[in-house]
């Protein structure tokens, strides 16, 4: 006579355990997965998913953020900006190269002085379609790593918004000059 009423009443608190594992199953399913749906910072998210794209392995060694948008490499030798919008973004002194045309795109700062220096290090290889170089001298950049293959003059104070679908996205190296005489 009781089996029946225990067997209901055990059938029943398996349903009420089953639906609450099912529930927690389903919160933490849907806790795994929140973070990827709906980010909490949009803005920073952002900027991580640039920069892993732009390096794929991992920022590269001694790499410093300067704040979200910018990181200093080579001990501040070079800077990348994720987020710039204009010519004005270049600083006085510096010669920049644009991942995109018309100053846009992620930019890559350089500064130093007067050996080749090559894209590849900074996920910029075959990227460049605008400069500017803002020093008081030329500097050079060129199809190849190491100043190889066709090399184009930046004149000082000069900038360029677009370098044409021959030379877009062709750029491996870049030296800066000590004289205003190359261009
Ligand atoms: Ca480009």
């Amino acid at each position: 006579m009781d089996m029946p009423r225990t067997r209901i009443a055990a059938m029943s608190l398996l349903s009420i355990i089953f639906v609450l594992v099912s529930t927690l199953v389903g919160v933490s399913g849907a806790q795994a997965t929140g973070p990827d749906a709906s980010t909490p910072s949009p803005a920073a998210a952002t900027d991580e998913s640039t920069l892993a794209a732009v390096f794929p392995e991992g920022l590269p060694v001694g790499a410093v953020m300067i704040d979200t948008d910018s990181i200093a490499l080579d001990g501040g030798a070079v800077i990348l900006n994720l987020g710039p919008t204009a010519l004005s973004d270049c600083p006085s002194n510096w010669v920049c190269l644009w991942h995109d045309s018309q100053f846009s795109g992620r930019m890559l700062q350089f500064q130093e002085c007067c050996q080749w220096q090559n894209l590849s290090d900074y996920g910029f290889d075959d990227q460049m379609s605008s400069w500017a170089n803002k020093r008081d001298f030329d500097a050079r950049w060129a199809y190849l790593p190491n100043g190889g293959g066709t090399v184009r003059c930046m004149d000082s104070h000069s900038n360029n918004s677009w370098v044409g679908n021959t030379d877009n996205d062709k750029a491996s190296s870049i030296r800066i000059l000590d004289t205003d005489g190359a261009c």
